[in-house]
């Protein structure tokens, strides 16, 4: 008997297999995204215009350098073409190449060109355009191609973070964005000095602030608790200054090379270095490495707690000032920007009439070396030089007092954007002496109205500060930083008439997968709808 057997001829198998690729292709089907407007960026960007479709990456795509009108700075668009580059390769696979030259007409590239000037006018503004065979970038200055390459980032799948490859397709929505920044200075702090934070740490907060458009890395590098870079005139800095932390950890210190590798890092990412060492207080790891520079010529103690304001530089000795100028001096030919801080912050020990001479020589000093000065508000007390700049961070009279003195404002008050805050009062690290800061307290805020008297025209921008008494370590730098610092750079870069938390807050929810990709260990605010299945901007 011809028994049927459901081995047979098998002519059942196409028809099964066909079937469960129905059902499998129902379930997840890859995003393709078709509206620019949905895409949840960060800053969000000043203009944006959707036409519908989407521009597939593929491994046929290069990125193509065109030749701007008499662009000053032709490398620094390869160095941004090899950024890229080196960005896609991980997640996609793909060898993208950088060409020097090319014409529009190959279809699937993306073309950077690099004029002398941009439409805005306004330094590291970009405009990017994404069509369905190409995408183009142009920018009036390298670092604003840079600029838009973290929006080009933003625009892609967030698996494109990841450092293994990941299943595609890399479609990008197209449409057209113009961007430029609100403000031209838009930082982050990192306290080195009470807990050391090795070079390899400090590149990835580097790497935290190119994501978001931020271009200052302001480093702590000098307080009672420790000194962490190497001075050659006076290597006691290092030696015994550098040699403990808060709560008498080992410390350390960058050398010098190890120091030009983190500014060199920047660099590579438009991002300025600015160094700070506070004078005449928080100065105690200094005064343990040499006696001279206390007035009674007694070494201090190496100091491990986390106190404030017990410590000052002998104003009167001229050795202090040799001392400082040696320090400055050392310190000028290794960075890569303009601005050098002097501190000046909770000097409770130091008379105001020694004071303030104290603060106007240091100026001339930092001057003498081709730098300009930064300083906490503290130094509005004394005479500033035309290029100082004024750190506001507790009070908004010394701000107006630098503001009378025709000083700009870099605004970072603490009860808003000091991530060394707790978020509320079940925050395992942290201080709350400003406030308990939760991620919407720390972006509804408009720098140009916070203070009577500090206007948009007297502000520089915005820094967030993190000081690290209770951190010390990357994966509680990122759980302080994050979610807090995208929206510090928002206030910095997006008009305050185009800011709103009922919006930003959705655009941050869908950043949870992206931060995920990064293993960012962030703090999963209550505040925030966190989005796993959103990678775009949901419908408002
Ligand atoms: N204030 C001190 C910092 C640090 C901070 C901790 C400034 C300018 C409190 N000075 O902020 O050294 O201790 O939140």
């Amino acid at each position: 008997m011809n028994k049927f057997s459901i081995f047979g001829k098998m002519h059942w198998l196409p028809v099964v297999v066909s079937i469960l690729a129905f059902f499998i292709s129902c379930t997840e089907p890859p995003h393709t995204p078709k509206d620019l407007l949905k895409e949840a960026l960060i800053p969000q960007p000043v203009f944006v215009e959707a036409d519908g479709s989407s521009f597939s990456l593929t491994d046929k795509t290069a990125i193509v350098l065109l030749n701007g009108e008499s662009s000053e700075d032709p490398e620094g668009a390869e160095k941004v073409g090899r950024y890229l580059a080196g960005l896609l390769k991980p997640a996609t696979g793909f060898d993208v190449q950088v060409r020097t030259s090319g014409s529009e007409s190959d279809d699937g590239n993306i073309y950077l060109q690099l004029n002398d000037s941009s439409p805005s006018g306004i330094a590291e503004s970009y405009e990017l355009s994404i069509m369905e065979n190409r995408v183009k970038l142009t920018a009036g200055d390298p670092a604003g191609l840079f600029r838009g390459i973290q929006t080009l980032r933003q625009l892609l799948p967030p698996s494109i973070e990841k450092n293994t490859p990941q299943q595609g397709p890399w479609e990008i929505a197209t449409g057209t964005i113009r961007d430029s920044p609100a403000y031209p200075y838009r930082g982050g702090m990192l306290d080195v000095a009470r807990h050391f934070f090795k070079v390899e740490d400090v590149k990835k907060y580097i790497d935290y602030l190119a994501m978001y458009k931020m271009n200052a890395l302001h480093l702590h590098l000098s307080d009672d608790q420790g000194w962490r870079i190497e001075i050659k005139s006076w290597p006691e800095l290092t030696t015994r200054g550098g040699s403990t932390e808060v709560g008498g950890g080992e410390g350390g210190f960058y050398t010098q090379e190890e120091f030009k590798e983190i500014v060199q890092y920047a660099d590579d990412r438009y991002i300025m270095v600015i160094p700070e060492i506070d004078m005449p207080g928080h100065t105690n790891a200094a005064l343990a490495s040499y006696a001279e520079l206390n007035c009674d010529d007694k070494l201090r103690e190496l100091y491990t707690g986390i106190e404030v304001g017990f410590s000052t530089f002998c104003t009167d000795k001229e050795v202090v000032y040799k001392f400082i100028d040696d320090v400055f001096g050392e310190l000028a030919g290794l960075i890569n920007g303009p601005y050098i801080h002097i501190g000046g912050d909770e000097s409770h020990v130091t008379a105001l009439e020694d004071y303030i001479p104290f603060v106007n020589r240091v100026q001339e000093i930092v001057k003498s070396h081709g730098k300009q000065v930064i300083g906490w508000d503290e130094i509005a007390n004394a005479t500033l030089l035309p290029n100082t700049k004024v750190q506001y961070w507790a009070e908004a009279e010394n701000a107006k007092k630098g503001i009378a003195q025709g000083a700009e404002v870099i605004m970072s008050p603490a009860r808003k954007v000091y991530l060394d805050m707790q978020y509320d009062s079940t925050t395992r690290l942290g201080l709350h002496w400003a406030a308990y800061i939760e991620v919407d307290s720390s972006y509804i805020w408009d720098p140009a109205t916070l203070e009577n008297g500090i206007e948009k025209q007297h502000i520089f921008g915005v820094e967030a500060p993190l000081w690290t008494e209770t951190i010390d370590k990357l994966d509680d730098l990122e759980y302080m930083v994050f979610p807090r610092l995208p929206g510090v750079a928002e206030i910095g870069w997006t008009p305050a008439s185009e800011r709103n938390w009922a919006d930003y807050r959705l655009r941050l929810g869908a950043q949870k997968k992206r931060f995920e990709a990064l293993g960012i260990d962030y703090y999963p605010s209550a505040k925030v709808p966190w989005s796993d299945t959103l990678v775009t901007r949901p419908v408002q």
